[in-house]
């Protein structure tokens, strides 16, 4: 059995379907996503569609969490018009069952990290799916995990790929022309995929 844990993803189908080739997932196969499978770029039902086929186990990302903040959009804000472009109420329920982190007996998947200060389990949702700093003491989040299992993340588009002690980074900015990367836990390979074009100005 191998496992492939697949960064932000953003809608970018056609490289994710490249990277599932380059894999070439057999039964035995687990694939995983760090979240932020949706918006910004072209084609976010269709990743959906195809994590779904491959049974792949995904955690919630920033924009799934506020897409289902948001809806039913009832708000005229910005972000909910963006959001409603996205049509993607066959899947709600979907989105909506999206574990904040997945933890087995090797490694834990979250999308953006967490206060390693503290239990995973003790920090907020919102932390989950949006941290970066810890603020408190101005330091990345992972600089301060002593934890024995290898935490998988995303989230961090302008850290890129990053291997820390304990932690890897898989944000590699895809749906701003960079790469999709994905890694192959057991063989500790990764996969990456080049953008086919730029889908997003960094903001
Ligand atoms: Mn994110």
């Amino acid at each position: 059995m191998r496992t492939l844990i697949i960064g932000d993803i953003h809608g970018c189908f056609r490289e994710l379907s490249d990277l599932i080739e380059k894999f070439g997932p057999t039964d035995n196969d687990q694939i995983y996503s760090v979240g932020d499978v949706i918006n910004r770029g072209p084609e976010s039902i269709n990743c959906i569609k195809l994590l779904k086929e491959l049974n792949a186990k995904v955690v919630m990302g920033n924009h799934e969490h506020w897409y289902l903040r948001s809806f039913p959009f009832k708000e005229k804000t910005q972000q909910n018009k963006i959001f409603k472009s996205l049509e993607l109420e066959d899947h709600l329920r979907w989105i909506y069952d999206l574990p904040y982190y997945i933890e087995t007996p090797k490694f834990i998947i979250v999308h953006a990290g967490f206060d390693p200060r503290r239990p995973i389990e003790k920090n907020d949702k919102d932390v989950l799916v949006s941290i970066r700093m810890l603020e408190d003491i101005d330091k990345p989040w992972f600089e301060e995990y002593e934890g024995k299992k290898h935490v998988y993340f995303g989230h961090w588009g302008k850290l890129g790929l990053y291997y820390g002690k304990n932690v890897t980074g898989l944000d590699t900015g895809c749906v701003y022309g960079k790469q999709l990367s994905g890694i192959v836990v057991e063989e500790n390979k990764l996969l990456q995929i080049k953008a086919k074009k730029v889908y997003c100005t960094i903001s």
